[in-house]
């Protein structure tokens, strides 16, 4: 494993940017909740996502700088620059901003985002994130595991998975306009991936509401398996008996099967997936099976032909 004690990171790891906006959160958390004395709803959101704790499943490795986890970004909807996203999602508006708990459960509901913010104890968990095109970042998110909120809507005996939509909305997500993809962003999940600890719906970064580049109001991270299952902007979350129909797998079947776990033993039919560039790295390291998780999640999988179910 790679993780490491904090001591044990050189201080020279330690990025300016890091240090900066810790101390920048930790002023903000202070006036957010001034400010919340008066004005409730919005900056008490943010006040209670600076004043989230950070989780045991958090990794010690040294945090991406900022700068990077909002500048390169994947996210087709604003373009397939790395650029694109931070430059054309600013305008996006996350508010009003609603989210359908639907299908083999015994209480759908609409959520408004800012309840559902309130409705779950918020954490800091910072995970490791894998592209499938070969880098990674490490980035501390702020959320709430997505099995608080499953546990409360009650899947019925014939919830098998859960499928995630992201907004549709070509007026306001120019890349829709071209037929990149069949839109909408649709990922999912088998309903125990779903409810496992580490899968968690996060609301904020840096300790600070999620920028919309990188899928705001609120968006998945499921961090042994590569970035593209993590959907962005989500409207939906719908349970199932069959395994929803995702994007990327109808795109191109053979390059993006619905289990997507990392793992460096399989690789993409284009390149290999043996190692990864952690941004702001200039050598590359090696790929860990399931991006490192693999003792808290390998169960999940026991038995299964990983090749066949790639
Ligand atoms: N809706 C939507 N979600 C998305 C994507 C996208 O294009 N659209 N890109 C995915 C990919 S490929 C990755 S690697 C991650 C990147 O997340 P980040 O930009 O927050 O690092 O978002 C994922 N979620
Ligand atoms: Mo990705």
């Amino acid at each position: 494993m790679l993780i490491r004690s904090a001591s044990d990171i050189p201080s020279s790891e330690i990025t300016p940017e890091a240090l900066y906006l810790r101390r920048r959160q930790f002023m903000q958390a202070g006036a957010a909740v001034a400010a919340g004395a008066l004005l409730p709803g919005v900056s008490e959101a943010s006040a209670r996502l600076a004043a989230a704790m950070n989780s045991r499943y958090s990794t010690t490795e040294p945090q991406t700088p900022y700068k990077d986890v909002t500048t390169y970004n994947n996210y087709y909807e604003f373009g397939t620059d790395k650029s694109d996203p931070a430059e054309n999602a600013q305008g996006l508006k996350t508010r009003p901003w609603t989210v359908s708990i639907e299908g083999e459960i015994k209480h759908p509901k609409v959520w408004d985002i800012d309840a559902l913010i309130k409705a779950f104890p918020l954490e800091e968990r910072i995970y490791r994130l894998r592209c499938v095109e070969g880098w990674s970042m490490v980035i501390p998110w702020t959320g709430f595991p997505l099995a608080s909120l499953i546990r409360q809507a009650e899947p019925t005996g014939n919830a098998k998975y859960v499928e995630f939509t992201t907004l549709l909305d070509p007026a306001q997500m120019p890349g829709q306009r071209r037929a990149v993809l069949d839109w909408p962003y649709v990922e999912g999940l088998r309903l125990d991936e779903a409810m496992h600890p580490l899968t968690l719906l996060a609301v904020g970064l840096y300790g600070q509401t999620l920028p919309n580049q990188n899928g705001a109001p609120i968006r998945l991270v499921v961090p042994w398996k590569y970035g593209f299952k993590s959907a962005k902007a989500i409207v939906r979350i719908r349970f199932t008996d069959r395994q929803p129909a995702t994007a990327w797998g109808r795109a191109a079947p053979s390059e993006y099967g619905f289990y997507s776990n990392v793992n460096p033993a399989v690789d993409h039919p284009r390149w290999s997936q043996a190692k990864e560039r952690r941004i702001g790295d200039f050598f590359k390291r090696d790929t860990l099976l399931f991006n490192g998780y693999g003792d808290q999640i390998a169960q999940l999988y026991r038995g299964m032909d990983l090749r066949k179910y790639y």
